[in-house]
């Protein structure tokens, strides 16, 4: 039959971009356990994700247009957006009933969530960082928000414990950040690969952008906070020195924005390394293992990538505590492995002193 008839429509040689609905469900038999409760989740961070974007991006405007809009109907005061993002992600993902857990960098204790016939029969605890360098926000600079999924441990039906959400990072089911940038993209992994979805505001929805994200075979950023330079450990200033040394590929790029996700997506795309060490007012670093190190630190090993506290890689470190911090190093391989080395070498050194 001939299409001359113009009511015959054939699809355009250019195929329709993917949603990430449509992924989501094209891809089910892939994600771990593959009940359908994992999809459903994931669902639910990217409409509460696209809550936090609107606010997101009326940041400063409410100040100008909201006066009267500052104090809500109850006489409280507009939130702030750290809070709003906390609140946001918390609320969507226990009204849906999808985890039996959810642990936020805001709040001090992890939350027990029941199901409204009481039980406890979710799988999944789910540990947020709801806006990460949120300090970012009253300069118009990128924030992101970090989540990382794990199946409990404890017997389904039972109220969730801290050993749920005190897993290693190679536990982790799915893992992922939203990024609020001059564009909101989410990107996630749930083991196989690294898929990043571009939200188009208009029309609310994500569409596949960067599918199968890798590291470039060689990175020259480095991202660190180089104003604490000297409170770092000897390892560290060695390998920065070497990041500006004039030799082969060298000097490397100095590019810092001070929020992760923001950091961690320039080095994925253009290749680099993140730095955050410990400093000696901090012997710990500042970034939490559980809301921050480890699910970066997945999307990093996912993306053909490396992530290390300098002598062991993040995502073996077992945590003891929900806040715990950790000094983080992570971006392209060859990178990594040279700020190990740089680090292995003055512990030596000091061994043998
Ligand atoms: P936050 O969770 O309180 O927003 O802090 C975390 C942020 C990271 O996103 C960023 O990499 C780092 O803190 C920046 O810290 P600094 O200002 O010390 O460079
Ligand atoms: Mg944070």
């Amino acid at each position: 039959m001939s299409n001359e008839n113009p009511n015959f429509l054939t699809p355009n040689s250019r195929p329709a971009p993917q949603t990430l609905g449509e992924f989501l469900i094209d891809n089910q038999s892939d994600f771990p356990f593959a009940s359908g409760e994992l999809t459903r989740l994931l669902n639910s961070i990217r409409l509460a994700a696209k809550v936090v974007n609107h606010n997101v991006n009326q940041a400063g405007l409410v100040d100008i247009t909201g006066a009267a809009q500052n104090i809500n109907v109850q006489g409280e005061e507009q939130m702030k957006l750290d809070v709003f993002a906390d609140v946001t992600f918390i609320n969507t993902l226990t009204n849906r009933e999808i985890v039996c857990g959810i642990a936020s960098e805001e709040n001090e204790d992890f939350i027990v969530v029941s199901g409204s016939d009481g039980g406890h029969k979710q799988h999944y605890v789910v540990l947020i960082d709801p806006l990460d360098g949120s300090s970012n926000i009253d300069i118009n600079a990128p924030v992101g928000t970090i989540f990382s999924i794990y199946r409990r441990i404890t017997p389904q039906g039972t109220p969730c414990k801290i050993e749920d959400f005190l897993q290693p990072g190679n536990m982790q089911v799915a893992a992922g950040y939203v990024l609020y940038g001059t564009s909101t993209i989410m990107v996630f992994t749930t083991g196989n690969g690294v898929n990043g979805f571009t939200l188009n505001p208009a029309l609310g929805t994500y569409y596949l952008s960067h599918p199968n994200m890798r590291f470039p075979e060689k990175g020259n950023i480095y991202s660190i906070n180089e104003g604490k330079y000297a409170t770092f450990p000897q390892g560290v200033k060695d390998y920065l020195k070497y990041c500006q040394k004039e030799e082969g590929d060298r000097p490397y790029t100095s590019r810092y924005i001070g929020a992760l996700a923001a950091d961690f997506h320039r080095s994925l795309i253009k290749g680099g390394i993140f730095l955050y060490p410990q400093t000696s007012k901090a012997p710990t670093g500042k970034l939490r293992l559980l809301y921050e190190c480890n699910p970066i630190a997945m999307l990093a090993e996912q993306a053909g990538g490396k992530a290390s506290d300098g002598e062991q890689r993040i995502m073996e470190v077992k945590p003891t505590e929900l806040h715990q911090r950790v000094p983080f190093f992570c971006g392209n391989a060859k990178m990594v492995e040279d700020v190990e080395g740089f680090i292995a070498k003055t512990k030596k050194v000091k061994a043998k002193a």
